[in-house]
């Protein structure tokens, strides 16, 4: 190679060959590496939507805190919901590297603009909700994140680590909701059974649409940014909950539930994926109600937002800012 290389298309080529050769070694991506404009546009647009719905995703969970049966649950809960605002960060965080401000972010969900988890646009109707969901949605959001902690972008696979570990407490204490139900009372019983029925169909739908109707997945695969198909990780979600509903005293339901011998995994009954589209397109039961509440939450918090600002702009004419307390 000489200095009287002229193309850029050339150097953009050798870029895109250390790309290349970094996906194809495993090798992770960091934000000051070249990648090619559509990977990065995937990404922000899988880690936003993924950010978004931790956010929102803290809204049906919320609506439980103040009815929670004792202070244990409420103590819980409230941590729960906390984690998933934290989830939230790191994920807007990792995002920002990819070039995107968070204003950008924001301003996107707040006018219905982007996707977030379609999970979230049900409500939760009794505190038997609150088993079903860590049990369900937690459990399905692990089993899609975990392969996520190798995506070939490192902020994203870090901020997965963490957020995994603290996503199978979230499934641990679900489960534990669910069982305590099930040992109780008839009518505790069915709540919990009932909570279930509501909560396995969006679960599933969670892992996206089917793999022929999943226009992301080749190149998010040959990225190395998801690892699995979207069908082939609903298929690992329904094998895992077989057992434990067993444990639990659940019934799945899905009557066409049943082991392929040949397969070696559950055959599923069909899925409605004519309710997934409709709440894609704004349509779920809880659509308007969680942007409304988004937005709201948003005005209230501007003066927060100046404040910090404000803050932030005297520290800085100040010079302060370096541990000691700046004087008034
Ligand atoms: N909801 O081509 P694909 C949680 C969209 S976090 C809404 O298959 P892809 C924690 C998709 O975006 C839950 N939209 O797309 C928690 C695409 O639209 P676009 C969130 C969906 O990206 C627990 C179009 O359909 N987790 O639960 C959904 O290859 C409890 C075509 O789909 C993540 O975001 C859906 N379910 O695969 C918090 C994980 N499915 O962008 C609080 C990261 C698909 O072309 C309480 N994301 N779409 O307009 C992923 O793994 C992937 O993005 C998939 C979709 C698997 C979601």
């Amino acid at each position: 190679m000489t200095t009287t290389q002229p193309a850029p298309a050339h150097e953009a080529s050798a870029e895109q060959q250390r790309f290349d050769e970094l996906i194809a070694s495993d090798s992770r991506v960091e934000p000051t590496d070249w990648m090619p404009d559509d990977y990065r546009r995937s990404l922000i647009r899988q880690m936003s939507q993924h950010a978004h719905s931790e956010i929102i995703g803290m809204q049906p969970e919320a609506n439980w805190i103040t009815r929670a049966p004792s202070l244990k649950r409420k103590a819980i809960l409230m941590a729960k919901v906390q984690d998933e605002a934290g989830h939230g960060l790191y994920l807007y965080s990792a995002t920002q590297t990819l070039g995107i401000t968070r204003d950008e972010m924001t301003e996107q969900l707040i006018t219905g603009r982007a996707r977030y988890s379609s999970i979230f646009n049900y409500p939760t109707l009794s505190w038997a909700d609150m088993g079903a969901i860590g049990w369900l949605v937690d459990g399905a959001a692990i089993c899609n994140q975990v392969p996520l902690c190798r995506a070939s972008f490192a902020p994203y696979g870090r901020a997965m680590v963490r957020i995994c570990k603290e996503e199978s407490f979230h499934q641990r204490q679900g489960f534990e909701i669910l069982l305590a139900l099930m040992r109780g009372t008839p009518e505790q019983q069915r709540m919990a059974q009932d909570a279930v029925d509501r909560w396995y169909w969006p679960s599933l739908m969670m892992f996206g649409p089917p793999d022929d109707d999943s226009p992301n997945s080749a190149r998010s695969m040959a990225w190395k940014i998801k690892r699995f198909s979207n069908d082939d990780l609903r298929q690992r979600f329904v094998g895992m909950l077989v057992p434990q509903a067993e444990v639990l005293g659940v019934t799945l339901p899905d009557p066409d539930l049943r082991w392929n011998e040949e397969r070696q995994a559950y055959d599923l009954g069909a899925i409605d994926w004519t309710e997934f589209h409709e709440v894609l397109s704004g349509r779920g039961p809880c659509n308007a109600q969680r942007l409304q509440r988004r937005r709201e939450a948003h005005e209230d918090g501007a003066w927060v937002r100046e404040a910090a600002a404000a803050y932030a702009a005297k520290q800085s004419a100040s010079g302060a800012g370096s541990g000691g307390e700046a004087a008034a």
